[in-house]
């Protein structure tokens, strides 16, 4: 939970499973409720963060080591926290974010398999426990989710990658939530659109009852 007056709601899930769509949705049920919202994402988020996403996205970077992902995605989140995240919090704002600390346990702790140890030493280093309040984690089959971002004109290093490392990035998503089932909610995203949106408005529902109701 966080330690700020805010509150910070994350999504998550492999590539192509609806994020991005569905982010916009999350937003306009808060807004419903008169709240404030600010959406962003990771990696990126600050004019630097967006900056270190070139760089993480970028196919030509293909000889980038495991460790130097797994670091410059931990920069890009030191200086989305400082000068979006704790200020939006502070304000009393709600934090809608595609993707945080949950995306690199399980892409660089599962699918390059750094290990889940490695990544929590530098999730305390970098926000002690400035954690999510809620997770929307939206699974879908791996198959699935490539086909769906396939549709897309280009890859990027993370798409060019097999369907093996995605099934680790899946796996190690769906054991962070075993691991946290308050925090990290399992929304099946292998529907059309209309029903995944009606899922997540179950859980946002029941979740903003004990929350603010
Ligand atoms: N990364 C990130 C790490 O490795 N470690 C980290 O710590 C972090 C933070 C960039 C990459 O960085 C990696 C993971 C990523 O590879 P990203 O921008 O979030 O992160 O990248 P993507 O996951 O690549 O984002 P995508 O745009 O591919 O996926 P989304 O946002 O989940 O999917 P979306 O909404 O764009 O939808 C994809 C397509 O599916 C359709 C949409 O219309 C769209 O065409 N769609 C549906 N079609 C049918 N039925 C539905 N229910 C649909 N929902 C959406």
């Amino acid at each position: 939970m966080t330690a700020a007056a805010g509150h910070f709601i994350t999504l998550e899930g492999i590539e192509g499973v609806g994020k991005t769509t569905n982010i916009e949705f999350v937003r306009g049920l808060l807004e419903a409720r008169g709240l404030e919202v600010i959406v962003t994402r990771e990696p990126g988020g600050t004019p630097l963060g967006e900056e270190i996403r070139e760089l993480l996205l970028d196919h030509r970077h293909d000889a980038m080591s495991a460790d130097a992902e797994l670091l410059l995605m931990f920069a890009a989140r030191a200086q989305h926290i400082a000068q979006v995240i704790r200020p939006a919090l502070a304000a009393g704002k709600w934090v809608l974010c595609d993707r945080y600390t949950d995306a690199t346990f399980a892409y660089q702790g599962g699918g390059r398999g750094l290990g889940f140890e490695r990544v929590a030493r530098l999730a305390d280093w970098v926000h002690h426990d400035l954690w999510p309040d809620l997770t929307l984690l939206l699974d879908l089959p791996v198959a699935a989710g490539l086909e769906r971002a396939g549709r897309r004109n280009s890859a990027d290093r993370f798409e060019r990658e097999r369907s093996d490392f995605f099934e680790r990035v899946r796996d190690a998503y769906l054991r962070l939530a075993q691991r946290e089932p308050r925090r990290v909610r399992i929304v099946a995203a292998d529907a059309p659109l209309e029903q995944v949106q009606a899922r997540l408005r179950a859980v946002m529902t029941e979740w903003l009852t004990t929350r603010i109701d």
